[in-house]
């Protein structure tokens, strides 16, 4: 290749480059996949290798870093990074407004705010020069940061050029980098793999990525970055609102929070809270608020600054999810297939707006990596609706008398053996259905809303029936009789009628469901369904062996041995007779021709928004039945996805990808077409 070959080349490969990488960060739809991709870069790489004169600092293959630096150069802001003014709560909220009225009497009313999340992770400011990224800093106190420049160039999603033809002389972007949940996860997982310490929450991870002497550290790192405002910046850069300034960045390649949007009055504030505190658990990255802004930039000046913050805007904050306790005690709980899970006993503290007194310890090898003590003032964190964890201890507050946790030798209910699988964190029981503990988690299981559906049979009642030596085993329920339950204390005949009645209406059940209730070790609904389809008839599963099993889709060499394993008990196979003969029965399965018929055999569908006709447990079972392969997410391998009312992303994952949509009419159809 001649020099001008390459040249031309390595132009083209740069041009590409920037667009699946504006495509990926910027619009959030990936135009190619990571293999295309990296082969792209690996051809850059070696035509530049053979042509280094040709190598200029904002080509893609420059984001790997250099050589580490001494220390961080400090870079005194040209326009101060000021931090937001919090709320926490509505009445705060009105305050905030109120006084911008009061400041500004004449401002158009309902006054137009800009609302997007507030992004946890670290502020940087992005200096632009003709359109080239020239330098990056990190917030520091505002006034005086520290020169993250080769280490910001290593992040993709922070654009070393501007893509427009008529850049501004000097632009500031401002913004937040961040680690996703994903991308978290993974560090976390190599860290520990290499020996290191895991960061304790993403955003930890994001500020110590990015602050890295050696810039290569950075590169491996999967940093984020979305743009939320502007330091210096030309007059041309700036429109009247926030928000259309926001649009033009965005235009020019750089990554703005697609939620954005623009809300009216104090109202359009406290909505669109309430929708983001609803939102937080499933965003896959951490928010720990949302920010508002007067959108109009004449009236932003109007408003001005105090010494710290703009006067325009404020941080809905919400309720810290992260406290700190005292680490009472630890106990052990025995789950249904013999887990033995530490569990923590903390002195009562308000986490996320709910009081906390126990949390989950995961598992001991955990507390021994944490090295978490009792008497331990630990981190407890509330993230969504999962349950408290324990983050880990605060050293500096450790007694002298804190006690290290001792995992368990013997069942803390049954004392059995407790037994470790190679391999493997956890710590079991075994004493499988010998185990009260067990027993109770099996029968909680075998009831529950996914399982049998048993309503009105909780944890106490079950622990009742066990004492009284009436149900041992989940056949034992179907046993029971209406004069027994009416003799229990505090149970009246109307209620032990009741239950009565659902014991008896969840003999009618389909085949998953009883498969999943039975409760074998790692087999839940998705597997259940899986099963059922592929074989057809219980009795067929019973006899299956090992590789018969794991030609189901998901069914894997372990999750085989189970299967296999929990069959071949006399005492699984007994209490599984004794169900069918109390009359627990489900309908034939779909005829086998039907399915190779079917438009879903074989076929990878997804689910999306709500269905009148069927509940999406039900949606997902009949596809299933019918050979489908039911997942969460769309990705160019999905055939279908079945659109409901209020879809959600999914759908627009399924647009963008050019996906087969259905809606629920056109779903209906397929599925009589598919059934004799
Ligand atoms: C965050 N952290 O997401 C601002 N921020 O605006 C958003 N921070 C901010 N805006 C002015 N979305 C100063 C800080």
């Amino acid at each position: 290749m001649t020099r001008e070959e390459a040249r031309r080349r390595i132009e083209e490969l740069r041009a590409l480059i920037r667009r699946y990488d504006y495509a990926y960060y910027v619009l959030d739809e990936p135009e190619v996949s990571d293999a295309e991709y990296d082969a792209l870069f690996n051809e850059l790489k070696a035509l530049e290798a053979q042509f280094p004169d040709l190598i200029t600092p904002d080509s893609p293959t420059q984001r790997v870093g250099g050589a580490p630096a001494e220390g961080f150069r400090k870079v005194r802001h040209r326009v101060p990074m000021l931090s937001l003014d919090n709320a926490f709560s509505d009445e705060e909220l009105a305050d905030f407004e109120r006084r911008i009225i009061e400041l500004a009497p004449d401002i158009p009313r309902p006054v137009e705010y800009s609302a997007e999340p507030k992004m946890d992770g670290l502020a940087i400011s992005l200096r632009y020069e003709a359109g080239r990224l020239v330098e990056a800093s990190t917030r520091g106190d505002g006034e005086v940061g520290e020169d993250v420049t080769r280490n910001a160039m290593t992040v993709r999603a922070i654009p070393l050029r501007l893509m427009t033809d008529t850049p501004p002389a000097v632009l500031e972007v401002r913004g937040e980098v961040f680690m996703t949940h994903a991308a978290f996860e993974a560090l976390n997982r190599q860290q520990m793999e290499r020996g290191e310490k895991p960061f304790a929450n993403p955003r930890n991870a994001a500020a110590g990525s990015l602050r890295q002497l050696d810039p290569k550290v950075t590169a491996e790192r999967q940093l984020s970055f979305y743009a939320y405002g502007w330091g210096e910046a030309d007059d041309q850069v700036l429109a009247d609102t926030y928000t259309d300034t926001m649009a033009r960045l965005r235009q020019w390649g750089v990554p703005v929070n697609p939620l954005l949007e623009v809300v009216h009055g104090v109202e359009g504030m406290r909505d669109y809270f309430e929708r983001m505190s609803a939102r937080r658990a499933r965003l896959a990255y951490d928010i720990d608020g949302v920010v508002f802004k007067v959108n109009s930039l004449q009236w932003q000046e109007r408003l001005g600054y105090t010494s710290r913050a703009p006067r325009w805007a404020i941080a809905r904050k919400f309720p810290a999810q992260e406290a700190w306790t005292l680490l009472e005690d630890v106990i052990v709980q025995v789950g249904r297939t013999g887990a033995l899970t530490p569990v923590a006993k903390l002195k009562p503290v308000r986490v996320g707006g709910v009081t906390v007194s126990s949390a989950t310890l995961h598992n001991f090898e955990e507390v021994a990596r944490k090295d978490i003590r009792i008497g331990d003032t630990v981190i407890v964190r509330r993230a969504g609706d999962v349950i408290p964890e324990v983050v880990g201890p605060v050293l500096s507050k450790r007694p002298p008398d804190a006690r290290p946790v001792v995992p368990p030798e013997k069942c803390p209910v049954c004392g059995s053996d407790v037994i470790r699988e190679p391999g493997k964190a956890v710590l079991r029981c075994s004493g499988g259905l010998f185990c009260p503990a067990q027993r109770q988690r099996a029968l909680e299981h075998f009831v529950s809303r996914k399982a049998m559906d048993i309503r009105g049979l909780g944890p106490k009642l079950i622990a009742r029936l066990l004492e009284k030596g009436w149900v041992e085993h989940p056949d034992d329920l179907y046993h029971l009789t209406c004069e027994q339950l009416a003799s229990l204390e505090g149970m009246g005949e109307k209620s032990a009628r009741n239950l009565i009645d659902a014991i008896e209406a969840s003999k009618n059940t389909t085949l998953p469901r009883f498969l999943f209730a039975l409760g074998i070790p790692e087999v839940g609904e998705v597997t259940a369904e899986n099963l059922a389809a592929h074989f057809g008839s219980l009795e067929t599963i019973m006899q299956a062996d090992a590789a018969a099993l794991e030609a189901v889709p998901d069914i894997g060499e372990v999750v085989a041995d189970n299967i296999v394993t929990f069959f071949r008990q006399p005492l699984n196979r007994k209490v599984i007779r004794g169900l069918l003969e109390a009359g627990v029965h489900w309908p034939e399965p779909v005829r086998a021709e039907a399915v190779a018929d079917s438009p879903f055999a074989g076929r990878t569908v997804v689910l999306t928004g709500t269905l009148h006709s069927m509940t999406r447990g039900e949606a997902k079972a009949r596809l299933t039945a019918l050979g489908a392969h039911v997942t969460n997410s769309v990705s160019r391998r999905t055939d279908f996805v079945i659109v409901g009312e209020s879809p959600g992303s999914k759908a627009r994952k399924a647009e963008q990808l050019g996906v087969t949509m259905l809606d629920e009419r056109q779903f209906l159809e397929m599925l009589d077409g598919s059934t004799p």
